[in-house]
């Protein structure tokens, strides 16, 4: 009889692997590329390729963020090598909003920009050539992507998400996979528990540990196929793109037992900010937490210790993921390629665990924008030392374009952060916004300020940094004179 996880090997290179031909040229990029415009060393014979890691729903709460309770030796060591943003912000706490805006590089203008089906929405208006993905490869490099890198793992659309003639993002990839295994679709497999099962909506576990390895999880398969593309594609001439979407840690907070036993007997530290917030402006309901999910009749608002399971559980579940990371990073440098690579880790937004009485992501609050950036560049100078200048994930695109020497499309609303992958002390301009329905939030290096438009007229909530003290009504009036001019129109 056959082995079903062979099987399964051999129907994933017969569904993907028939399509790796590479046969592109990439002169236009080579006439353009400027070695001395980067970090890139003089001699460098091709444009560097790209390996960005989509991490979904990761929070700023690992080992090289300071936070000692986390298990997450890879990340950190990639932290260690590269520079680490320790003042990321996201544009929209949401998925698919977050993942068109760091494609794009631009601010989401409408409601519909910010929706999960924002790519499909900025595809329609602003075509083609509107994603980096789609400028990379345009001029020569092979684009692929694997897993969630667009809202949609895989990057179709349709009932189960596999519609070949419903691309999320037309003419941006070369290849864009989702190995779903035993889960059989991508719209299984996203929220899959273990053994192939469905997540049934307000039924099914938000937390699960089985003994098993790393395939137990769709993660798994990603990362495999992953390694395996970072193997062939380091064969080629071609510069090339490889955009890995690791699923975890997003709900349901699963992975593979070993990654529980790091935690079981873990102190957790105290919890901040747990109480509801006074200033409740654009506060969430936690509604996939509670909607989407069987609690068993627990809430962790008011059970302390369902509360400390569950954020063990995510912790696992991070730590599961950082297991991913490590594996594609000892690829990469197996491949001999590490050394023309820019690496980037980026997590789509942040997560409320509990802190302000909210347990997920859509809400303007700092837990819920906060996200990790880490970029790694060869022969990197000041490795290790982190930048804490305010930076947004629209900064990514143009500083990708000025590192493998492209022109910056007028279009964009980021700036470059080659200053500060030069420099780790090198100033932004010290504010990042985000939005949320018609709501929107600006963050300096001591602020945030949000603005709130409905039927009780425009509102102002103020935050100040480090969080110790509620600011009074004159700072919230006069801080909110000083920057209401940087919202966005
Ligand atoms: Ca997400």
């Amino acid at each position: 009889m056959a082995d079903p996880a062979s099987e399964l090997k051999e129907l994933r290179h017969g569904l993907y692997y028939s399509t790796l031909i590479m046969k592109k040229q990439f002169l236009p990029l080579l006439i353009l590329f400027s070695a001395s415009a980067s970090c890139i060393p003089a001699h460098a014979a091709t444009p560097p390729n790209i390996l960005l890691i989509c991490v979904d729903d990761l929070r700023p709460e690992l080992g090289c963020y300071g936070r000692e309770h986390m298990h997450t030796p890879n990340i950190d060591e990639l932290a260690s090598q590269g520079r680490l943003f320790s003042q990321h912000y996201v544009q929209v706490p949401t998925c698919g909003a977050s993942r068109a805006c760091l494609l794009t590089g631009r601010y989401p203008r409408t409601k519909a920009d910010r929706e999960n089906r924002a790519m499909v929405s900025r595809y329609q208006k602003l075509g083609a050539s509107l994603s980096f993905p789609a400028l990379l490869k345009n001029n020569g490099y092979q684009t692929v992507s694997i897993g969630k890198v667009t809202h949609y793992p895989g990057g179709l659309m349709g009932k189960e998400w596999n519609n070949p003639a419903q691309e999320e993002l037309p003419n941006a990839w070369d290849e864009h996979l989702m190995p779903s295994g035993e889960w059989k679709t991508p719209r299984r497999a996203m929220h899959g528990l273990a053994g192939g099962k469905e997540r049934i909506r307000g039924k099914s576990p938000a937390i699960e540990i089985k003994k098993g390895g790393d395939d137990l999880y769709p993660d798994g398969l990603i990362t495999e196929t992953a390694l395996e593309y970072i193997h062939s594609l380091s064969q080629q001439k071609n510069p090339w793109l490889l955009a890995v979407g690791l699923i975890k840690p997003h709900l349901p907070f699963t992975a593979p037992k070993k990654y529980w036993d790091l935690y079981k007997n873990q102190d957790l530290p105290v919890l901040g900010q747990p109480e509801k917030p006074k200033r409740r402006l654009t506060w969430a309901g936690s509604g996939e937490f509670f909607g989407g999910y069987n609690h068993g009749g627990k809430d962790p608002r008011k059970d302390a210790k369902y509360a400390a399971l569950v954020r063990r559980h995510y912790y696992a579940a991070v730590s599961y993921s950082d297991a991913q990371v490590g594996k594609l990073l000892a690829a990469l440098k197996k491949s001999g390629q590490a050394d023309n690579t820019i690496v980037i880790l980026w997590g789509d937004h942040g997560w409320n665990l509990g802190e302000k009485r909210i347990w997920g992501k859509h809400s303007l609050y700092e837990e819920a924008l906060h996200a990790p950036l880490i970029i790694r560049l060869p022969n990197m100078k000041q490795v290790g030392v982190p930048c804490a200048s305010i930076t947004e994930t629209i900064d990514i695109y143009p500083t990708l374009c000025e590192l493998v020497g492209l022109k910056v499309p007028d279009s964009l609303d980021g700036v470059s952060l080659k200053p500060q992958l030069v420099n780790a002390s090198a100033p932004t301009d010290g504010l990042a916004r985000s939005f949320w329905g018609a709501s929107q939030s600006i963050r300096t290096e001591t602020q945030r300020l949000t603005r709130q438009i409905g039927k009780g007229g425009t509102q102002y909530n103020l935050f100040l940094f480090p969080e110790k003290s509620q600011p009074t009504e004159e700072e919230v009036k006069r801080v909110s004179e000083k920057l209401k001019g940087s919202f966005f129109k």
